[in-house]
This record gives C-alpha cells, structure tokens and sequence, in this order.
C-alpha cells in the first residue's frame, strides 16, 4: 500500500509543476512504454503539460495504446522541464540519454519502479519490489491523485501487468494480481484481444532470431546461454536489444537452472539477458555485472567484445548457481 505523505507530496508535486518530462527505460518492454503512455494519459486528465519520452521509442506492437504517437525519443530541447517522472527505471542510467543529456539543473524527480535493485534515485520514491509491474504501482497510485480508469488507462496498466508476469505465469503472481486485472477489465476492455496484441503476435524478425539464437545455445553446469551477434541480428532483420523471450524460453528447459541471452550492440557493447527459475535468482548476477532486475528477470550491458562478456557470464552465472545451491542446502539442513 501507498502511504498517504508519499501521495501528497507526489500531488503537490505534480501541483506545482508547469512542464513535466516522463521517461522510460532503454530498450522498453511492455510495462516500461504502458507505464509511459498511462502516465501520459493520467497527465492529461489533469490538465498537465508532458513530454513522454524513451530513448528507443515505441515498439510497433505497442501501437494500439492510447497517446502511442505522442511517444518521443528525446526530449523537447525548447523546454525547460521542472520536474521528471521516472518509469520503471532501477536507477538513472536506465533513462538512458533523456536523462544524462538534460541540461542543468536538473529537475526533481519522482521515480516509480518494481525492480528489487532500485537505487532510489529519485526526491520521491515509490519503489515496490512486491508490485508485478510499474503499472500495478499506477493503478493503486492514479486514483489517489484523482485520476479516473478509462478504459484507454486500464488497456496501458493491464498491458504492463501482462507483459511483465508474462500473462500471469510468473512466481511472483497473487490473487492479488488477478484482482487488480480483473478491476482493469470491469472498465470494459478485451483480455484477448490486449494478449494477442501484446504478447503473441510477433514480426517474423523475432523468429529468425530465436533460430540464430537456438542454433547457438550451449549448456553446462545448469547454465543455458546463447550468443547472437551484430552480424546475425542484421541477417536476421532484427533491431533492438530485447530478444523478445528466447531468454523466458530457455529457462523454462528441465536442465537449465539459469539462461543468458548475450547480445552483441551496435556500439560494440554486449548486453545480457538474464532468467531464472525459483528458487535460482539472476538478480545478484546481473547486479554483480553493473546491471539489475527482478530475481527471475534481470539484465546488464558491458563492453565488449562478445567473447570475453560471454566467458565471463557463464562463470559468474555458473559460481551463482553453486552459492546459491549450498545456500538453499545449508536452509534445508
Ligand atoms: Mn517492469
């Protein structure tokens, strides 16, 4: 539950400021851009002026939530914004260039996120690691600043809920989840059709690449991990850094108690995807390595080249399962 100072300050805040800059993550999943177009949606309602903003822009999939189009990759250099609201970010790197090319000062920020590995970044922090997704935190938090459930606002929070447990399937899902999902449905909107536009449909770049990447896989010791690089995303027409749940596949394999997805970048870097079944958690990995996440879910970008990040996430992941195995052990005995 949200407490109430927090929510006051938050209102005082939003009170208060003329022209507000939202931003999502990098390489935005399905909470991050919801989170995004919801927020813009609730700003609107209150009469606020906005920019939405992420770097990477709107993913095409993503294109039927309300003020889709509205979604910027920079923000406005004519503006001088006077508060930011962060979305789903661990820390601010995850902003990404909205963020670290802002002129000074810089705005107050209010930082409203999930992830277990949040630095708490922001003047106001609402930061709940228990909430399945940035829009389940919007939905217990809009209604208190006087914003109402549109069916255009539930469509964005019951994307980021399905997309980020992965259409309920997650450990951390609760009767509460569901509870929340089916409130967001009773203001008229279609699970199906949200499902299939979400999470099913896909472009056939997404399988050219889950080919690439299965043709690479290797197993050892419980690590499943696979490597793809710039040459074979080109071939395989793909861009962006999510490999658009190879990395959920892979973990769901018996023999596998963690899997990487470790994807060469344009600029040379490398980032990795992270997975896990309970009780295995990649988030300490993940963090180990300059990134963060979610226990099951957790990523890093470093610098390369592919070999060297390669052979070092499958030490540190395989040393993880070790500790975390004698652990789990050691609780049992
Ligand atoms: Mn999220």
């Amino acid at each position: 539950m949200l407490d109430s100072s927090t929510i006051e300050s938050i209102g005082l805040a939003l009170e208060e400021a003329e022209k507000i800059l939202v931003i999502a993550h990098i390489a935005p999943d399905g909470d991050a851009i919801s989170s995004l177009t919801a927020t813009g949606v609730a700003l609107k309602q209150l009469d606020k002026d906005y920019s939405l903003v992420c770097d990477d822009g709107l993913p095409k999939r993503f294109e039927y939530l309300a003020l889709a189009d509205e979604v910027e990759t920079e923000p406005d250099r004519s503006i001088s914004y006077d508060l930011i609201i962060s979305l789903d970010c661990g820390d601010t790197d995850r902003m990404g260039k909205a963020y670290a090319t802002l002129p000074d000062p810089i705005p107050p920020v209010i930082n409203i996120d999930h992830h277990i590995t949040n630095t708490n970044f922001g003047k106001i922090n609402i930061v709940s690691a228990k909430a399945n997704s940035t829009t389940e935190i919007l939905y217990e938090l809009l209604p208190e600043l006087g914003v109402e459930l549109t069916p255009d606002l539930s469509t964005c929070l019951l994307t980021g809920l399905l997309t980020d447990t992965l259409g309920f399937r997650t450990a951390n899902v609760t009767s509460h989840t569901l509870r929340v999902a089916s409130a967001l449905l009773d203001s008229g909107i279609n699970l199906f059709s949200i499902l299939t536009r979400a999470m099913d449909l896909k472009d056939i770049a997404t399988l050219l690449i889950w080919q690439k990447g299965l043709s690479n896989m290797k197993l050892e010791e419980g690590v499943l991990w696979t490597t793809i690089t710039n040459q074979e995303r080109a071939e395989a027409g793909h861009n962006g850094t999510s490999s658009f749940g190879l990395g959920n596949m892979m973990a769901n394999v018996y023999q596998a108690r963690m899997s990487a997805v470790i994807m060469e970048l344009e600029d040379g870097r490398v980032s990795v995807g992270f997975r896990s079944r309970p009780p295995y958690s990649v988030s300490e990995v993940a963090t180990d390595l300059g990134g963060g996440g979610h226990h099951q879910a957790a990523g890093c970008t470093i610098e390369g080249p592919l070999e060297q990040v390669e052979a070092l996430v499958v030490s540190k992941s395989k040393q993880a399962i070790r500790m975390q195995r004698a652990e789990l052990k050691a609780n049992n005995d």
